[in-house]
């Protein structure tokens, strides 16, 4: 299939550096590559403030619109968010498809969905980015829902178009709802676990630690958002311990809020683990805003106070490692790592028992030592450290997770009598 011509946009406010604007328009070619466009142009104009009325000035706009005809352009991104009047305002300049970021980013999760949940998910997450965008040029997201917006140049047909988004966006949620109570059920049977999240920002290396550490087979690629869906593995840490761990989406600056929230089944994961590993690709120049952009986006999600492993990865792709022990003394709960070159990984281990360890106790049960039953569910379900004879009983010195133990209590009550 040919690719798309694209023209990228960033505006350069005050507050942005002339490296920043940089690393984010790389990141947006980057989006767009992965969209399936081909990138011909970068535009960058200067402004103390946005232009309410078409986010750059007029006149640039004009110079993007020449540029276009003269090179064929078929698409136009902004690399930051537009309101639908500076849309629909500067499709009347620039006679081509106008995209901004979050626009991108929900095409580029449109196309990796495979999931019925990813799927649905995502489709919610673009009508409602599409419904007060609607107009007669938007053909880029639209394509999938029979040419909505591509048919008619009279506002009758958009209000048409605007009744079957919404009906739809109202079919689609309740679908969700009936995804999202599977999935609770699911999750319930995981509750007795200690559980831990990988999270991070697109492209850091999650899936590629989460194969390391449990040998999942987790898919793996050089491009972002290349997961969707949540992998759950269990995974031993020692003899006797074992956790849960999950992969799950990459997070990414300006992630359509929108998408968040229609994320909720897949994020919740993350929500209800007890630690987060926060997987930061350390070889990316801004991997500091990174990690910002993710604390942010859990916060965002209600995952913020949880406790968090900081995990510096691609340590081997730095020249010079001298940073990291800077890194370690201005961050602390942090590990450096290669989850590629599986390098340091029994430290970040070594971490991750250390903090799972507040979640279990040592506890001792009493009980006949003919109730079978009491003795090999605590052999089944912990780690049993010491068994000492007395009387006809048996005193089991048991280490658990605290949320088994509560469960276990109750069994033991009825089982013991
Ligand atoms: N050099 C190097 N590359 C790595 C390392 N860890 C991961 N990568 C590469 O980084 C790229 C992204 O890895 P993934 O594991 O897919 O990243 P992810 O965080 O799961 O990304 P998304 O699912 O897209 O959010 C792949 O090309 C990996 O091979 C590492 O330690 N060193
Ligand atoms: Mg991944």
């Amino acid at each position: 299939m040919e690719k798309e011509k694209a023209i990228v946009v960033g505006l350069k406010l005050p507050h942005i550096s002339d490296e920043q604007l940089k690393d984010y328009l790389d990141e947006l070619e980057l989006l767009a590559y992965t969209a399936g466009c081909e990138v011909l142009q970068r535009i960058v104009q200067e402004r103390q403030r946005i232009e309410a009325a078409t986010f750059i000035g007029k006149g640039k706009a004009e110079e993007i619109s020449r540029i276009v005809e003269e090179k064929s352009i078929q698409l136009v991104i902004f690399d930051d968010d537009l309101t639908a009047v500076q849309v629909r305002n500067l499709e009347r300049i620039i006679k081509c498809k106008i995209v901004d970021r979050s626009g991108l980013i929900l095409d580029i999760f449109a196309k990796r969905a495979k999931s019925k949940e990813a799927m649905t998910q995502v489709e919610l997450a673009q009508l409602q980015y599409m419904l007060p965008r609607l107009t007669k040029m938007w053909t880029h997201l639209s394509k999938q829902y029979g040419g909505i917006g591509t048919k008619g140049p009279g506002e009758t047909q958009i209000e048409t178009d605007r009744r079957v988004i919404r009906r739809r966006i109202k079919i689609l949620k309740e679908k969700l709802k009936d995804i999202e109570q599977e999935r609770n059920i699911q999750r319930k049977s995981r509750q007795d676990f200690v559980r831990a999240a990988l999270v991070g920002y697109t492209n850091a290396g999650k899936s590629t630690l989460m194969n390391t550490l449990v040998d999942a087979d987790v898919f793996v690629e050089d491009r972002l958002f290349a997961t969707l869906d949540t992998t759950v593995r269990s995974m031993k840490l020692s003899n006797t311990q074992k956790i849960l761990i999950s992969d799950t989406v990459g997070f990414i600056r300006k992630l359509p809020p929108n998408l968040i929230a229609s994320f909720k089944s897949t994020l919740a994961e993350v929500v209800e683990s007890d630690i987060l590993i926060h997987v930061v690709d350390v070889s990316h120049p801004l991997f500091e805003e990174h990690i910002q952009v993710v604390n942010d986006t859990i916060q965002e999600i209600g995952a913020g106070a949880k406790q968090t492993i900081l995990v510096f990865n691609k340590i081997d792709l730095l020249k010079d490692r001298t940073m990291l022990s800077e890194l370690s003394k201005k961050y602390k709960d942090s590990v450096a790592i290669s989850a590629k070159r599986n390098i340091n990984i029994s430290a970040l281990k070594n971490k991750i028992l250390s903090l799972i360890s507040s979640e279990f106790i040592e506890k001792v049960v009493e009980t006949s030592h003919t109730n079978y039953d009491v003795i090999s569910k605590l052999y089944q379900i912990g780690e049993v450290l010491d068994k000492k004879f007395k009387n006809k009983k048996v005193y089991l010195k048991v280490r658990l997770n605290k949320k088994q133990l509560g469960n276990f209590m109750k069994i033991l009550s009825t089982m013991d009598k």
